[in-house]
C-alpha cells in the first residue's frame, strides 16, 4: 500500500477523511532542498536554504504507525542531511539523519530517501538538518496522530489545531557563520530576531504586517497548540494573553494534564498545550521571548520578542491586541517550575520507567577549553598551541568523523580510526562542578577524541547528568536520539545521590527525548537500549554541539533479525 496523498490534498482534509481508516498507510513527501530568496526584517531579499520554498519547511502529517518515506533532493550548494528529531527509528537507524553519525552527507545534486515507521508515539515531532548550522532554516514539524485519529486522543478533543513552531533568524548565511565559528574557534554570533512559524511579528525595528503570523479561533472553542522549540540555541518563554494553557504532551508523551498560564521549551523540544478561546472577543498576542540561563552572563543575546496574533472570529480587524506580560529573560524559578513539574500520563500497554539499572553513568557537561586544531586561524598564525572555546561530557570533547560515519564504520566492525569505545561512566575528577572557585584552568583543559559507550542490547541505563560552573553555568538541553529516556528527578547545585534517591519518581516520570538539565544543577535520567545503532546525544545548542558537547551510545545486536542494525540502503550516501 502506497499512498502520495500528502503531496496532492490539504493535509488537514486528509485527517478528517482518513480519520476512521485503521491500517497503517505510508505518507509520501519530497523534499527538494534548495535556495530561497526571502526579505525578512526589512533587510535586502537574502538567499536561504529551505525545503520546497517554504520557512518553516511542509508539515509531515502521519497517524502511529505508518511508514513516513521523503525523497531528500539536494539542489543546495551545501551538504545536506535531516534528522526526524524524536523517531525512535527502531529498525532503521539508517535513517536517523546526523551528519557523520549515522550516514555521511546527502552532497550538491545527490538524492536519498529516509523510510521508517512512526511506531508507539503520539504527539508532536518535528525534522531539521542536522549538519552544520542549516537546520537555522532546514525544519518543520511532524504531527503523530493516534491511530483512530483526533476522537483517540485521551482528552477531549480539540476543536481545531495549530502548530507553533519557534525559531531564530539571523541576517546572515548561517553556513558561513558556522565556517567562521570553527576558524575563530569561537561561537556563532546570537540570532537577530526570534521567529513564531518564520515570522517575527510586530516588535522588531523594521516589522511589518505580513511579518506577523495569525491564527484564526472562535470563542469558546478549544485549540490544541502544538509548540515547538526549532531555535538554534534559546529556550524560551511561551505565553498569550489572557490565555492560559492545560499541557498534554511533551516530546510525543502524553503528559498529566498541567495547568500553567507559561510554556517553557528548550530548543529540541516540544509541548502539546489545549488552549480554551475565553478571552473577550478581540485580538492577543503570543509571545515567544528568551530564557538565558547562563551564570554568570554569557555572550550578548536578544532580548526582544517573537509575537503572533491570536484573533477571534467577530473582532475589529485593526483593534491592537493585548500583550501578555512576559518572564524576565533569567527567570530560572518560572522554568524549573514548569520543567520539573510535568508527568506522564500512565496509559496501558505504554513502556514505564525500567526499575532495575544495567549501567550507571554520571556524566558532567559544560563548557571548556581545549586546544587549537591546526585548521583554525589561531594556531595558523600562531602556530602553537593556542586554547579555543570547548564544551564536553566527561571532559570528552567530541568531534565528528570525516571519512566514514561511525553507524558505517561500526556494520562493518571496523571502528579503528573513527571511534573509540572509552567513553568513561566517571568525570576523570570528581570536584565541587558547580562552585566559582572550580573554574580554573586545569579543570577547563578538556582534548578532542571520538569516544562511544558500547551497551549490550537491552541493558537499561540510569545516567546523572551534572551541569558545571566551568566558564558558565548554563541548562543544556541534552537531547538522545533512538529513544525516549524518563527524568526521575531534577535538582540544582552538585548532585548528592543520598538526597536525591528519596525524591526520583518512578511511578509517573515525565518521558522526554530532550532534557533541560537545570543550570548550575542535575537530572537524572533513565531509559531501556532496545535499539541497535549508534545514537548520538548532544545538547541541543548548536553553538555548543559545533564545540564537542555530545557523546554517542553503541548499541550493540540483539538476538534476532530485527533486533539487529540492518544493511544499509542502497542508496545511503558515501563520503
Ligand atoms: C544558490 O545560492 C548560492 C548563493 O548563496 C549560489 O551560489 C548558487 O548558485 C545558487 N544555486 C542555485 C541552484 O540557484
Ligand atoms: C514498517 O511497517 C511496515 C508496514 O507495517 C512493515 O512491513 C515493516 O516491517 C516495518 N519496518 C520496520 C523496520 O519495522
Ligand atoms: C532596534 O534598533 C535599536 C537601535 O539600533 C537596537 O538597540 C534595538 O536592539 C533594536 N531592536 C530590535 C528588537 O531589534
Ligand atoms: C510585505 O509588506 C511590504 C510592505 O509592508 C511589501 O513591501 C512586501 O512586498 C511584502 N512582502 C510580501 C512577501 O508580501
Ligand atoms: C461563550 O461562553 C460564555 C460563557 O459560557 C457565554 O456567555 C457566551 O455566550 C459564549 N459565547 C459564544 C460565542 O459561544
Ligand atoms: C487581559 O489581561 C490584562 C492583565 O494581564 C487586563 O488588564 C486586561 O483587561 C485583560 N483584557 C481582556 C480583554 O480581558
Ligand atoms: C535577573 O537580571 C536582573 C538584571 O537584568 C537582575 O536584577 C535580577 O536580580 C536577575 N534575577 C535573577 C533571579 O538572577
Ligand atoms: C511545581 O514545582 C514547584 C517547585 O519548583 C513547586 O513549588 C510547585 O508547587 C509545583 N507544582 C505546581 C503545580 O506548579
Ligand atoms: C595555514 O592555513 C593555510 C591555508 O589553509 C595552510 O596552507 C597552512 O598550512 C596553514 N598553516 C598552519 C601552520 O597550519
Ligand atoms: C583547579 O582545581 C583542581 C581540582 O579541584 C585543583 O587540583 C587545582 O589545584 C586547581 N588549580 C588552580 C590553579 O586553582
Ligand atoms: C528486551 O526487553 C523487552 C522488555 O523490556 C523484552 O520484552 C524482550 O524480550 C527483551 N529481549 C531480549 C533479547 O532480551
Ligand atoms: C561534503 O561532504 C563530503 C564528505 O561526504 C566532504 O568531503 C566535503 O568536503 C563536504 N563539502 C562541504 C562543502 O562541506
Ligand atoms: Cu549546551
Amino acid at each position: 500500500m502506497h499512498r502520495s496523498w500528502s503531496l496532492v490534498l490539504p493535509l488537514g482534509l486528509i485527517a478528517l477523511l482518513f480519520a476512521s481508516v485503521a491500517e497503517a498507510a505510508a505518507v509520501e513527501h519530497t523534499f527538494n532542498v534548495g535556495n530561497l530568496s526571502i526579505s525578512q526584517l526589512c533587510q535586502p531579499a537574502r538567499i536561504i536554504t529551505a525545503v520546497n520554498g517554504q520557512l518553516p519547511g511542509p508539515t509531515i502529517e502521519a497517524c502511529e504507525g505508518d511508514t513516513v518515506v521523503v525523497h531528500l533532493v539536494n539542489e543546495s550548494p551545501y551538504n545536506m542531511t535531516i534528522h526526524w528529531h524524536g523517531i525512535f527509528q527502531r529498525g532503521t537507524p539508517w535513517a536517523d539523519g546526523p551528519a557523520m553519525v549515522t550516514q555521511c552527507p546527502v552532497k550538491p545534486g545527490a538524492t536519498y530517501t529516509y523510510r521508517f515507521n512512526a511506531t508507539d508515539q503520539e504527539g508532536t515531532l518535528w525534522w531539521h538538518a542536522h549538519i552544520s548550522l542549516l537546520r537555522a532554516t532546514v525544519y518543520g514539524a511532524l504531527v503523530l496522530r493516534p491511530r483512530g485519529g483526533a476522537g483517540a486522543y485521551p482528552f477531549p478533543k480539540p476543536h481545531g489545531e495549530e502548530t507553533v513552531l519557534l525559531g531564530e533568524w539571523w541576517n546572515a548565511n548561517v553556513h558561513d557563520l558556522d565556517d567562521m565559528a570553527f576558524l575563530t574557534g569561537n561561537p556563532p554570533r546570537n540570532a537577530d530576531a526570534y521567529t513564531i512559524n518564520g515570522k517575527s511579528g510586530d516588535f522588531y525595528n523594521c516589522s511589518n504586517a505580513n511579518e506577523t503570523y495569525r491564527f484564526q479561533v472562535r470563542r469558546n472553542e478549544t485549540y490544541l497548540l502544538r509548540i515547538i522549540n526549532a531555535a538554534l540555541n534559546t529556550p524560551m518563554f511561551f505565553k498569550v494573553a489572557n490565555h492560559s494553557f492545560t499541557v498534554v504532551g511533551a516530546d510525543a508523551a502524553y503528559t498529566t494534564p498541567y495547568e500553567t498560564d507559561v510554556v517553557v521549551v528548550a530548543p529540541g523540544q516540544t509541548v502539546d498545550a489545549l488552549m480554551v478561546a475565553g478571552a473577550a472577543v478581540g485580538r492577543y498576542y503570543m509571545a515567544a521571548s528568551p530564557y538565558d540561563s547562563a551564570i554568570p552572563v554569557g555572550p550578548p543575546f536578544s532580548m526582544s520578542t517573537a509575537t503572533a496574533i491570536v484573533e477571534y472570529a467577530g473582532s475589529a480587524a485593526e483593534a491592537p491586541p493585548q500583550l501578555p506580560s512576559r518572564p524576565e529573560y533569567n527567570d530560572t524559578d518560572t522554568a524549573f517550575r514548569f520543567l520539573s513539574n510535568l508527568t506522564a500520563l500512565v496509559l496501558p500497554g505504554k513502556p514505564t520507567v525500567p526499575l532495575s539499572v544495567d549501567t550507571r553513568m554520571f556524566v558532567t557537561v559544560g563548557l571548556g577549553n581545549s586546544d587549537c586544531l591546526p585548521k583554525q586561524l589561531l594556531c595558523n598564525t600562531t602556530g602553537t598551541r593556542m586554547p579555543i572555546f570547548s564544551a564536553s561530557m566527561n571532559n570528552a570533547s567530541f568531534v565528528l568523523p570525516e571519512s566514514v560515519s561511525m553507524l558505517q564504520a561500526h556494520y562493518a566492525n571496523a571502528s579503528a580510526g573513527v571511534y573509540t569505545r572509552d567513553f568513561p561512566d566517571r568525570p576523570p575528577v570528581i570536584f565541587d562542578y558547580t562552585a566559582d572557585a572550580s573554574d580554573n584552568a586545569t579543570l577547563k583543559y578538556t582534548p578532542k577524541s571520538t569516544k562511544v559507550k558500547t551497551l549490550r542490547y537491552n541493558e537499561t541505563v540510569e545516567m546523572v547528568l551534572q551541569n558545571t560552573r566551568l566558564i558558565a553555568k548554563e541548562s543544556h538541553p541534552m537531547h538522545l536520539h533512538g529513544f525516549n529516556f524518563f527524568v526521575l528527578a531534577q535538582g540544582f547545585g552538585n548532585y548528592n545521590e543520598a538526597a536525591a534517591k528519596p525524591q526520583f519518581n518512578l511511578v509517573n516520570p515525565q518521558e522526554r527525548n530532550t532534557v533541560a538539565v537545570p543550570t548550575g544543577g542535575w537530572a537524572v535520567i533513565r531509559f531501556l537500549a532496545n535499539n541497535p545503532g549508534m545514537w548520538f546525544m548532544h545538547c541541543h545548542f548548536d553553538a555548543h554541539l559545533d564545540l564537542g558537547l555530545a557523546m554517542v551510545f553503541e548499541v550493540q545486536d540483539g538476538p534476532t533479525a530485527e533486533t539487529s542494525v540492518p544493511p544499509p540502503p542502497l542508496d545511503l550516501p558515501q563520503c
